[in-house]
């Protein structure tokens, strides 16, 4: 009797035809075996195996750079299940519109049956997943960004307790390219596409789309958020999780070099961009990273933004769309000065000064997690580590200050609901367009964000100790358009801010939209930064928030009835706070 795994493998390779299926088991053999045919087809560009060994570039279709969200999905019975913020099919529409791009689309490709394990091996948290692909660079991917082969199949074993993600290159034309989720069947089909998300169906499709459904079905959480650790002097570890959204800094925070070593504070890594959380037995959120490996934005990583990272990445890395240079090393903008003569842009041909960047803006790196200096020796803990506080943030040029604590879990929730970020290169479409971005989730809520919020304020009550919730903005600038806030391994003396506040040791001053830095309890020794800059960092407007509270009310009038009245009460108390600070100062 054949299990339910090659049951599904069966019935796909009777769908897209391939020449051959390989089985990954995830060893090294199989691995040099996959390099090797990607160097002599041209899918892989050897990098200069001395200062880089083991590391390669892909050049990824020109059209196909980005997560592409206009053509992502969530497909369930009911309209309202997916929610205002998701596109939407019907499943069996869905499949009819699709299942032809899939009919034969592996004809004379093989097929790589990737077994994967989201989570540590032995974490009771971690889910299993396989991925059908005719891309051996998703497959090499894969092999770096989760636990692949056999270690997933053992724990499988005849179990259908896996989520299938069927994934084709096709023929990587964007009209027709689709990222379909099925979430009430578990399943998801991607076609068209080779890039990032789009294609390394454990990231987003699976560790947040699918599995933030599953998590609200079962009571747990799945977000896009870092995970670090906080040493403080004394060797006391305080976890925290932040979520960004897409090439906004999460995987440079999770990495930093922290600006106070030298006073005892370090940042330890566990996760970079999804966090997994459940309710431990001690009653504290506890969170797993469940991916393995690190797809980090490399434009304007350098040995000051990101030395653990430039570290981690110079052995066994795949880059994907930087550039080259002549000695065959990995190039992209922001590394140092300009690119060296000889310099193939990320296309393939030989760059010169001019409009176009040499490494594409969301070119990336994907590097073991294990290869970084800053990895915390609880990355893999099976229980994961405990959460103390949220942070949330984006990019926010003008309105929102470097910090501020919410008032409580409540609160929290709201803030987080009403997050707002300038657009990036992560996903395709206009840049620096500042859009409202839920908890960093509004592309990978595989539900309703109205049931989200709720989900999320139901999770509270549940925990001992719920994180403490801040929101952070590095991104404040100045009216001559410069960054107010130096950012990078400085942000470590915000972080010591939020330890301070959850320790009771540091003050604060409340505004109507919760409480910031006095200033005397940011530690900026060190740091020249003007009183000025300070005041202008930390500064609350309330006629711009009063602007931003009306275009949150625009955004929540979306969700209709759906919305949940804790976020429409904490809305009006925002109002309220605000009217009665206009007139204080009036
Ligand atoms: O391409 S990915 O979706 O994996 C990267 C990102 O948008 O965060
Ligand atoms: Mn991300």
């Amino acid at each position: 009797m054949s299990t339910p795994l090659e049951s599904w493998v069966e019935e796909s390779a009777r769908l897209t035809k391939p020449s051959k299926i390989v089985w990954c088991d995830g060893s090294e053999a199989e691995n040099d075996r996959l390099t090797a045919e990607m160097l002599s087809d041209g899918t892989f560009i050897e990098l200069n195996q001395k200062t880089y060994p083991n590391c390669h570039l892909h050049r990824s279709n020109p059209n196909d750079v980005a997560r592409t969200e206009s053509v992502t999905f969530i497909c369930t019975r009911q309209r309202d299940d997916a929610g205002p913020t998701n596109n939407w099919m019907v499943p069996a529409d869905a499949k009819e519109k699709v299942r032809p791009l899939f009919d034969g689309a592996m004809k004379g490709r093989t097929m790589y049956v990737v077994p994967y394990i989201m989570g540590p091996a032995n974490s009771p948290y971690s889910k299993i997943g396989v991925e059908l692909t005719d891309s051996a660079y998703v497959a090499a991917s894969m092999r770096i960004m989760s636990r692949m082969g056999k270690i997933a199949l053992d724990r499988l074993g005849r179990s259908d307790d896996f989520v299938p993600g069927l994934h084709s290159l096709g023929d990587l034309n964007p009209s027709r390219r689709f990222i379909l989720h099925f979430p009430e069947e578990k399943l998801i089909w991607s076609v068209g596409s080779g890039y990032g998300g789009n294609a390394l169906l454990g990231k987003k499709c699976f560790a947040l789309r699918i599995a933030s459904w599953m998590a609200r079905e079962q009571g747990w959480m799945a977000e896009h958020m870092l995970i670090l650790g906080l040493e403080d002097p004394s060797g006391k570890v305080t976890y925290m999780a932040a979520a960004f959204p897409s090439a906004c800094g999460k995987t440079n925070l999770a990495m930093m070099v922290s600006a106070l070593e030298k006073q005892g504070y370090r940042v330890w890594t566990v996760g970079d961009d999804i966090a997994w959380m459940h309710v431990g037995s001690d009653g504290m959120l506890r969170a797993i990273n469940p991916e393995a490996g690190f797809f980090g934005v490399a434009p304007g990583t350098n040995a000051k933004t990101n030395p653990n990272v430039i570290e981690a990445a110079h052995k066994n890395t795949i880059f994907t769309n930087t550039a080259m240079t002549a000695a065959h090393e990995p190039w992209w903008e922001g590394m140092d000065g300009a690119p060296p003569a000889g310099t193939i842009d990320w296309k393939g041909n030989s760059w010169t000064p001019g409009n176009s960047t040499a490494a594409h803006p969301n070119s990336r790196y994907t590097v073991p997690a294990s290869q970084s200096p800053s990895l915390s020796s609880h990355w893999e803990d099976p229980e994961g580590v405990p959460i103390s506080a949220f942070i949330f943030g984006g990019r926010r040029a003008r309105l929102a200050p470097l910090v501020y604590e919410s008032h409580n879990w409540q609160h929290g929730v709201f803030v987080g609901a009403t997050m707002a970020s300038e657009t990036t290169a992560a996903a395709t479409g206009a840049v620096g367009v500042s859009r409202r971005d839920p908890m960093a989730m509004l592309p990978f809520c595989g539900y309703n964000m109205a049931d989200y919020f709720g989900h999320w304020l139901a999770m509270g009550p549940k925990l001992k100790n719920p994180p403490r919730v801040f929101h952070v903005n590095w991104f404040r600038k100045d009216a001559d358009g410069k960054f107010l806030w130096p950012g990078y391994g400085e942000n470590v003396r915000v972080l010591k801010w939020m330890l301070d506040r959850i320790e009771g040791r540091a003050a604060a001053t409340e505004t109507p939209i919760g409480n910031v830095p006095a200033p005397s309890s940011l530690t900026l020794d060190g740091l020249s930064i003007s009183r000025d800059t300070l005041n202008e960092l930390l500064k609350v407007d309330s006629a711009d928030w009063s602007e931003e509270e009306q275009a949150i009310g625009q955004f929540f009038d979306k969700f209709g009835e759906r919305l949940p009245p804790a976020i429409c009460q904490e809305q009006k108390a925002l109002a309220s706070r605000l009217s009665r600070s206009a007139v204080a100062t009036e």
